[in-house]
């Protein structure tokens, strides 16, 4: 812990420290919570930068985009901003945002107390998750500066594919063996081209990049104790991206009706009722700035990030578990078929989540 001290007085912290303890289940990054004797807790993180090869940027785009949010939170009266958009600690003797130690990249953010993280949401928090995730893409849907990719191509499907091909290609940890991996593989490639459509509308000019979060996750959202949502958590992946990802990547993981990596596969099944309150949340604040092409493939999305998900996973099971933190040998194998079941579970009510998406967004293309 003296090192971890040590660093975190680079920083402009007020107050001493009294305690540093880990935080959260992130897949990437360390956080650490850090209590102080008489001034504020803050949010230790080491930065994988194995991922974010190109951490000055990612530290850019967190500062432009929290900047922007807070400029238009105070512009707009917004009462206690500190709890509505992270706030990141200069080093003391420069304005940047992290501390690199040699080997390691690191950051401090402020704690925000009485906030909750959740892992399941009901369909009434669904609703006000849609509002929050909209409302932060029109929040940045003017903003200034111009964003890096922090993960090039990062949702792009079609890389994703590919990606998934080298793995096959390479086998590095000699696992194209297993009887499994080959039927999974077939599996995977019969949807794959319609997986890939978002890339295809874009390049055909019918489907913007805009500022998106890009890990919508459920836990990457702050409530208070009231259920109101405070802010949204984890900027590393905020990128100009398809707002498929930010509305499939919340559905993934808070729709489906047991956790992303559950081996119990029967259990597994994309729950309409959070769907619709999210949609309904969504639509209502994104709308402002959404094409019709953009809300009649909201189901899509719906669709794709599952899938997605279940080839990175997938491929990094191939690859020998390099990206993924695994808790044991075949977890990356169990994501895998827990994202692929939750995709079936989509596809079996795809016709109703159309109905759905059409009936919220009627009014809004008129
Ligand atoms: C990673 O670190 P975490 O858990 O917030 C990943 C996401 C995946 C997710 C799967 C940079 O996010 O894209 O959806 O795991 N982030 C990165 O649980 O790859
Ligand atoms: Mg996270």
């Amino acid at each position: 812990m003296k090192d971890l001290n040590d660093l975190i007085m680079k920083f402009d912290l007020k107050g001493q420290i009294d305690s540093i303890a880990p935080l959260g289940n992130g897949l990437i990054n360390d956080t650490y919570k850090v209590t102080t004797t008489d001034g504020p807790s803050y949010v230790l993180q080491r930065i994988n930068h194995h991922i974010f090869k190109d951490v000055d940027l990612l530290q850019k785009n967190i500062v432009s985009v929290t900047s922007h949010i807070r400029g238009k939170l105070e512009a707009a009266g917004t009462s206690d901003v500190d709890r509505k958009v992270l706030s990141f600690i200069t080093l003391k003797d420069s304005d940047l945002t992290y501390y690199f130690d040699g080997e390691s990249y690191w950051r401090i953010s402020l704690f925000i107390e009485d906030a909750y993280t959740y892992e399941t949401v009901n369909p009434e928090y669904s609703y006000y998750a849609g509002r929050s995730f909209g409302h932060f893409e029109a929040m940045l849907a003017d903003i200034p500066d111009t964003l890096g990719e922090t993960i090039p191509d990062f949702h792009n499907m079609e890389l994703r594919a590919r990606q998934l091909d080298e793995a096959v290609a390479s086998d590095a940890a000699g696992r194209m063996a297993e009887k499994e991996v080959q039927e999974i593989l077939q599996e995977m490639l019969v949807h794959r081209e319609e997986m890939c459509k978002a890339e295809k509308m874009h390049r055909e000019g019918v489907l913007p990049k805009r500022i998106c979060h890009c890990d919508t996750k459920v836990n990457n959202m702050m409530f208070d104790a009231s259920g109101e949502v405070l802010c949204v958590i984890d900027l590393d992946t905020v990128m100009p991206s398809f707002v498929f990802s930010d509305f499939g990547d919340f559905l993934r993981t808070a729709a489906n009706k047991v956790a992303e990596d559950d081996p119990r596969i029967e259990m597994v099944e994309f729950d309409m009722e959070i769907f619709k309150a999210f949609a309904r949340g969504y639509v209502e604040s994104a709308s402002v700035f959404l094409t019709p092409v953009e809300m009649e493939n909201l189901p899509y999305a719906a669709a794709l990030f599952p899938y997605m998900q279940a080839v990175r996973f997938f491929a990094d099971y191939i690859n020998g578990d390099t990206y993924y933190k695994i808790k044991s040998p075949l977890h990356n194998l169990e994501r895998t078929h827990a994202q692929y079941a939750l995709l079936q579970s989509i596809e079996a009510q795809y016709d109703a989540m159309c109905e759905v998406i059409k009936t919220t967004t009627a009014k809004h293309l008129a």
